[in-house]
């Protein structure tokens, strides 16, 4: 397979489509393509220097005038400068909203530097939210569809939201599926006991979630079903991640007085140490497009408790890597975490499952199925 010159526009924020985008670009990397990012900060997974890694930060022009500085009008800019003149070959943005759009404008500002044959091939990949949340939104709709039809190549990372993607908005474009992956050489279960001297935990079973606290994550059910777990267990809850929902859930916490069996950690990089001391992760999500963290935790032996919504179905099998509940049902999701808690064969054969589930879902696995992708589209010119 000959190396290629790839552009990744993605998020920086703590997120399941900044860490894939990034995990991505690295993976491609480590395989000799140059890999060159476009964001506005250094992706938060980013890490290690690496020689075929290259990073763009995307400086907005401010100005009195503007209310609002026009971060897609510099991205599509940083784009195109960058694509001229390192001739990049694919540019992959993930997240419909700004990236794709503006890597589609990027084409047309090339438009009279380079034949449009000669232009990068524009790789978009679908994450959820751009979909199910922006995309919803009126004023967004027409932005979506058309960042979708321009582009050369549309994935999605389940078979839900490719689903959702065509009720929606009825592309012109054919949707690949391409899942969300996980390094197992770096995720995997290697229990530390410093990590719970230094959380000062003993012997208690953990109950863990990591998200954005984003509304579509529920986290007042989390907050609720643990409520109910800790009346009849000693476990504590580690909260990792934070965001608009953090305050609404601390104020829950202190109303049930559990403030002693839930930890808020933030937003934390490394979290293999933690999934590796987790006993389960909870997952309550009214929407959920794939649910990385999910696939991560299991990667770690973690069962989990998440609901039937979105793409959990698809890699979570319902009573073999933990269970699946109705978006909302806090009583049945307390009860299976409960179980899982207190039998601990019934657990250890959850965590084998859920390790060799992972397995499927190897990045190397997955990162050469983008490859072939952006074959495919290089070889249609
Ligand atoms: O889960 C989030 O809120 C973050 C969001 C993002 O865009 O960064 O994650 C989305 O993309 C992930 C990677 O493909 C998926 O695993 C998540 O399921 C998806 N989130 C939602 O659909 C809510």
């Amino acid at each position: 397979m000959r190396t290629m010159k790839i552009g990744i526009s993605c998020h920086h924020t703590y997120g399941g489509s900044g860490a894939i985008a990034t995990e991505l670009g690295k993976a491609l990397a480590v395989k000799g393509h140059k890999v060159y990012f476009f964001s506005k900060e250094a992706p938060f997974r980013l890490g290690a220097f690496s020689r075929n890694i290259f990073y763009h930060e995307v400086e907005v022009m401010h100005y009195p005038l503007f209310d609002a500085p026009f971060y897609s009008l510099a991205l599509a800019s940083k784009i195109a400068e960058v694509a001229f003149y390192e001739k990049l070959d694919v540019v992959h943005a993930h997240y419909a909203i700004p990236h794709a759009f503006s890597a589609m404008l990027a084409r047309q500002l090339l438009e009279d530097k380079c034949a449009e044959s000669k232009c990068f091939k524009l790789v978009t990949t679908l994450h959820g939210t751009d979909i199910t949340v922006v995309g919803a939104d009126r004023g967004m709709q027409d932005v979506v569809r058309l960042a979708i039809n321009k582009s050369d190549g549309v994935t999605a990372v389940s078979g839900y939201l490719k689903e959702e993607t065509i009720k929606m908005f009825i592309p012109k474009k054919e949707i690949t599926v391409i899942p969300n992956f996980v390094d197992t050489s770096v995720f995997f279960r290697s229990p530390k006991s410093e990590i719970r001297d230094q959380l000062g935990l003993r012997d208690e079973k953990i109950v863990i979630h990591i998200s954005n606290f984003r509304p579509v994550k529920c986290i007042g059910d989390i907050i609720r079903i643990f409520y109910a777990i800790s009346q009849n267990s000693n476990a504590t809850l580690l909260l990792v991640g934070d965001g608009p929902e953090r305050s609404e859930a601390e104020v829950l916490v202190r109303q049930f007085g559990i403030v002693d069996r839930v930890r808020f950690l933030g937003k934390l990089v490394d979290i293999v140490p933690l999934l590796s001391i987790a006993d389960i992760m909870l997952m309550p999500s009214n929407a959920e497009s794939f649910g990385l963290a999910a696939l991560e935790a299991m990667a770690c032996g973690v069962p989990v408790v998440a609901t039937m919504a979105g793409g959990f179905p698809e890699f979570i099998v319902h009573g073999e890597h933990g269970y699946l509940l109705a978006p909302g049902d806090i009583e049945g999701m307390t009860e299976k975490a409960l179980l899982l808690l207190s039998d601990y064969d019934h657990w250890l054969e959850c965590s084998e499952a859920c390790v060799q589930q992972a397995k499927r879902y190897e990045t190397a696995l997955l990162v050469e199925q983008y490859e072939a992708y952006y074959e495919r589209l290089l070889a249609d010119e």
